[in-house]
C-alpha cells in the first residue's frame, strides 16, 4: 500500500466478487505468524510458507513452491475467497476460505507479504507444519490501512460472510470437489 494513504474505517469497505482465470491451485506448508490472529483479533490464519529467501533463483524450487512465490509476487494484496484442505491433517475435509495477501498495513511489523487463509472451519487442534492445499477463486477487496484495529475485526468478519455465501454459488461450490484436493481415505504420505 503506498506511503500515505489515509487509514480506513470499516464504514468504507467495498467488496466485489472478481473470479479468477485460471483460479490458482496451490499448497503449501503452513508456518507461524506473529501469532496476532488468534490472539488479539479472534481470526485464526493458516500462514502460509512462502520462498522469500530464493526469490533471486527460483530454479532451486519444487514445482508447487514455485508456483506459491510466482502468486504471491504478482498477487494484488488483499482478500480473496476459495477453497481450502489441510491435506495430511487429522481433518482433511475441504472448507471455505477467505484468505488475506499483503502486508498487513494496519499493523507495522510485517515486511514481507504474507498469504493467510482463514478457514472458515472449527478445527479441534491447530496444524502448523502440515500441508494446505488451497484453490483460490476470486477477489474481494484490497487491503486497506485501518484506524483502529477494532475496524478491521468487523471488515474481516463480514469479509467471511461475504466470502461464504459466494462460494455457494453453483460453480463455485462444484470446486469442493476439485480432483486438486486429496480424498479423505487417500494413504498420504
Ligand atoms: P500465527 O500468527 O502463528 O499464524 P494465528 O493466531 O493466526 O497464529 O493462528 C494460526 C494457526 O491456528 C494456524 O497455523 C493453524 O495451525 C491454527 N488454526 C486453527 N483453526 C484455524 C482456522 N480455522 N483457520 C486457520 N488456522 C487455524
Ligand atoms: N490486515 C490489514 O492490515 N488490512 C486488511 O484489510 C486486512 N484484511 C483481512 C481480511 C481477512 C479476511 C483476514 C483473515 C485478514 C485480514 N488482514 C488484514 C490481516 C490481519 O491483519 C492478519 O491476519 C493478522 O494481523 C494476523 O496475522
Ligand atoms: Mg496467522
Amino acid at each position: 500500500m503506498a506511503e500515505g494513504k489515509a487509514a480506513l474505517t470499516d464504514s468504507k469497505v467495498e467488496r466485489m466478487r472478481k473470479t479468477l482465470e485460471p483460479m490458482p491451485r496451490l499448497c503449501a506448508k503452513v508456518v507461524h505468524g506473529f501469532g496476532r490472529g488468534s490472539k488479539l483479533l479472534g481470526f485464526p490464519t493458516a500462514n502460509m510458507k512462502i520462498r522469500w529467501d530464493v526469490v533471486e533463483s527460483p530454479e532451486k524450487l519444487e514445482p508447487q513452491e514455485k508456483d506459491v512465490l510466482d502468486f504471491a509476487r504478482s498477487c494484488e494484496a488483499g482478500i480473496y475467497y476459495g477453497w481450502a484442505q489441510v491435506s495430511n491433517g487429522s481433518d482433511r475435509g475441504i472448507y471455505k476460505t477467505a484468505m488475506s495477501v499483503g502486508w498487513n498495513p494496519t499493523f507495522p511489523d510485517v515486511k514481507a507479504k504474507t498469504m493467510e487463509p482463514w478457514i472458515l472451519h472449527d478445527y479441534a487442534d491447530d496444524f502448523y507444519d502440515c500441508e494446505l492445499r488451497l484453490i483460490i477463486c476470486g477477489f474481494v477487496r484490497p487491503e486497506a490501512k485501518f484506524a483502529d484495529f477494532k475496524d478491521l475485526i468487523v471488515a474481516i468478519r463480514e469479509d467471511g460472510e461475504f466470502c461464504r455465501e459466494t462460494l455457494d454459488d453453483e460453480a463455485l461450490a462444484a470446486l469442493a470437489k476439485d480432483p486438486f484436493f486429496i480424498a479423505k481415505d487417500a494413504e498420504v504420505a
